[in-house]
């Protein structure tokens, strides 16, 4: 069976939940607390980081860009990326948007500090990271919401990677609490269709144990 290891409140490893269910590929989850470090693991991927995607012939597909890119180039059924080269750049720069500059900024210091942090017993978040973390999400939704009024979906015109990737990263700090949706009403609209999508079920049913999401985060019209 196709196995993806995985961390429920990781994006990258949403992105690929989100992207595997979309393309109707089977797989079984395995959570994984890739800071333990177990030796199997790190066989599997020597950077230590989740997600990682074992495929029934054995392959081993490290990393969510890596993975992503992978599944579109071999499971081309349900295309993903867009059909003409200026679709493909834009479906990428998206991604990419979220994956370095929203992570940094903003959902991967949010989740290192109210998640990680806990977990791996490294103490107690950091007011001032919060702090900074909530200073830079304001323009950076701003930026999320004007895209969201502009297009139908976040990388064009159709639904692609760029919404599964920005659905990750928005999940993942709806399940802790820290999206205004009122102050960013077109990323809410948007947010409601990806959330009634079918491969977004599995997410809105994950549980970590001592964080209880707000109960908005599993209603479809919130
Ligand atoms: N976009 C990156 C994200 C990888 C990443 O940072 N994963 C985190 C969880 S979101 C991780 O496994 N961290 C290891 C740790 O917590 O020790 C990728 O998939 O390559």
């Amino acid at each position: 069976m196709r196995t993806l290891f995985h961390f429920p409140l990781c994006p990258g490893s949403r992105t690929i939940r989100l992207v595997l269910g979309e393309k109707r590929l089977p797989f079984e989850a395995i959570v994984e607390r890739a800071w333990e470090q177990r030796p199997e693991f790190l066989a599997l991927n020597p950077a230590g980081n989740v997600p990682v995607l074992v495929e029934d012939n054995g392959l081993i597909v490290p990393s969510a860009y890596v993975i992503s890119e992978y599944l579109e180039e071999a499971y081309s059924d349900t295309p993903l990326l867009g059909r003409t080269l200026a679709e493909r750049v834009e479906v990428r720069r998206v991604v990419s948007w979220f994956d370095t500059l929203f992570a940094r900024e903003v959902s991967g210091r949010f989740i290192d500090e109210r998640v990680m942090k806990r977990l791996s017993g490294r103490g107690n978040p950091d007011g001032g990271a919060l702090r900074d973390a909530y200073a830079a999400m304001r323009p950076l939704m701003r930026y999320v919401n004007d895209l969201a009024e502009a297009r139908n979906w976040l990388g064009g015109s159709f639904l692609s990677l760029a919404d599964f990737t920005a659905a990750a990263h928005l999940s993942s700090l709806d399940f802790i609490g820290d999206i205004d949706w009122g102050k960013v009403p077109a990323v809410r609209d948007w947010y409601a269709r990806m959330k009634s999508r079918p491969c977004f079920r599995p997410l809105l049913a994950d549980r970590i144990s001592g964080i209880t999401p707000p109960d908005y985060y599993t209603n479809l019209d919130f």
